[in-house]
């Protein structure tokens, strides 16, 4: 293990003197050096949604070393541009050329700083958020906290569900719907397409007819479609994700009109201007937080100060993240305003072994623990990354001017 938990050092203040999220402008703090690597970690079963089947992630890792420290962040692009135009290869440049060079001119103030300073460069939201999240375990790191206290968490223990790809089979798909009941987890989430939607939902709600039960198209269906979801109504959703297309609001504001069942975005929401268009045009009534698709932990908290403002639920999507991501996944979800289940497994849903120690595990009533210890609050498996690296990078500080 080489990560001590406890050493992370220095400047301890008083959380009940100072809130977390007002105090701007009051690290300095100089990157020194960027470390970009991909991993590639091998999942315990193929994972399929309706843009595509994966059985292995490769997982793109960042950490920042500055004033003696360490900071990790994940960039949870896929290798293709399925579910995003983002992908390893797209992060990879981005950061190398354009954000790297940025982050490393010049001492940090705070993270407006470091979100105005990438504001500069259009779109590449995950190729941003893996930097905004290794920024916030080094500065989170240097006060002493966790993440979670560092960006005003308050909950000790957070709820989780489970996404559950397209199975090859409706028996193995119920299989695997008991297995994680089961285990403890709190919501059920589909993924669907056409060809597998009404009669897999509808199978599943007969046999569970309480549980929290949701699904998500991940952009399978067209307006046009709006008779077929209206099918899915009989079924007592939580929600119904992402229906239509990735980029899209209006249509999505004229099938909510038409159903009862919430409409929850995910796609369409990229920044908190999005999250508040959605809002007031009535394309959903649940928004999907994911740190990767939004761009980073800034605009992460504003869509979920604006949701918690007019009394609109969030929760926290996953993109099988390895621990990393999912760590701050964790902190995230432990703001108040994450009131329904996240995408947020144990580690040994998606992996035989995770790249930090302890693994993230999920209790048998379907809570997760949030890290009190400072920064992550878990150890990084070095060995365990060495051993899986496909490529790794530096950029240093020497190779820029400002
Ligand atoms: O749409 O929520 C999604 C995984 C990859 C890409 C998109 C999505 C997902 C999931 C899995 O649903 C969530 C997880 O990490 O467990
Ligand atoms: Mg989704």
């Amino acid at each position: 293990m080489q990560r001590d938990l406890l050493s992370c050092a220095a400047m301890k203040i008083d959380a009940a003197v100072v809130s977390p999220r007002a105090r701007s402008g009051f690290d300095q703090f100089q990157v020194e050096q960027i470390e970009v690597r991909t991993v590639r970690l091998r999942l315990n079963e193929p994972f399929e949604t309706s843009f595509g089947s994966i059985d292995s992630r490769l997982i793109f890792l960042v950490s920042l070393i500055g004033e003696g420290l360490t900071g990790w962040g994940e960039v949870v692009a896929a290798e293709e541009p399925r579910y995003s135009y983002e992908t390893v290869g797209t992060a990879r440049h981005v950061i190398r050329d354009y954000l790297a060079p940025a982050m490393l001119a010049r001492p940090l103030t705070d993270l407006e700083d470091l979100s105005a300073r990438f504001a500069l460069f259009r779109g590449h939201n995950m190729a941003k958020a893996g930097l905004e999240l290794a920024y916030m375990d080094l500065l989170a790191q240097s006060r002493g906290e966790s993440l979670s206290q560092l960006i005003g968490g308050t909950r000790p223990a957070i709820a989780v569900g489970v996404s559950l790809g397209i199975q090859s089979t409706l028996e193995q798909l119920l299989r695997r719907v008991d297995q994680y009941l089961a285990l403890g987890y709190q919501r059920i989430k589909l993924k669907i397409k056409p060809g597998w939607d009404v009669d897999v939902v509808s199978e599943v709600r007969r046999r569970h007819p309480d549980i929290l039960l949701s699904v998500d198209a991940n952009s399978a269906y067209r307006l046009e479609d709006l008779s077929h979801l209206q099918a899915l109504e009989d079924f007592d959703l939580l929600m119904i994700e992402q229906p239509l297309d990735h980029d899209d609001l209006v249509d999505h504001a004229k099938v909510q009109a038409a159903l009862r069942t919430p409409i929850c975005l995910d796609e369409s929401i990229t920044s908190v201007r999005r999250a508040r268009q959605a809002l007031d045009l009535g394309s959903c009534q649940i928004i999907n937080i994911k740190i990767g698709r939004v761009g980073g932990y800034s605009e992460a908290l504003a869509i979920h100060d604006l949701c918690y403002g007019k009394g609109i639920p969030v929760w926290c999507g996953g993109m099988l993240e390895s621990g990393i991501g999912r760590a701050h996944n964790i902190a995230l979800a432990s703001l108040p305003g994450f009131t329904l289940p996240g995408d947020i497994s144990a580690s040994s849903r998606y992996f035989a072994r995770d790249v930090i120690v302890p693994p993230v595990t999920v209790s048998a009533n379907g809570l997760v623990d949030v890290p009190q210890s400072c920064g992550l609050g878990f150890a990084i498996d070095l060995d365990y990354l060495s051993a899986n690296t496909e490529n790794v990078e530096r950029i240093k500080i020497k190779n820029f001017t400002a």
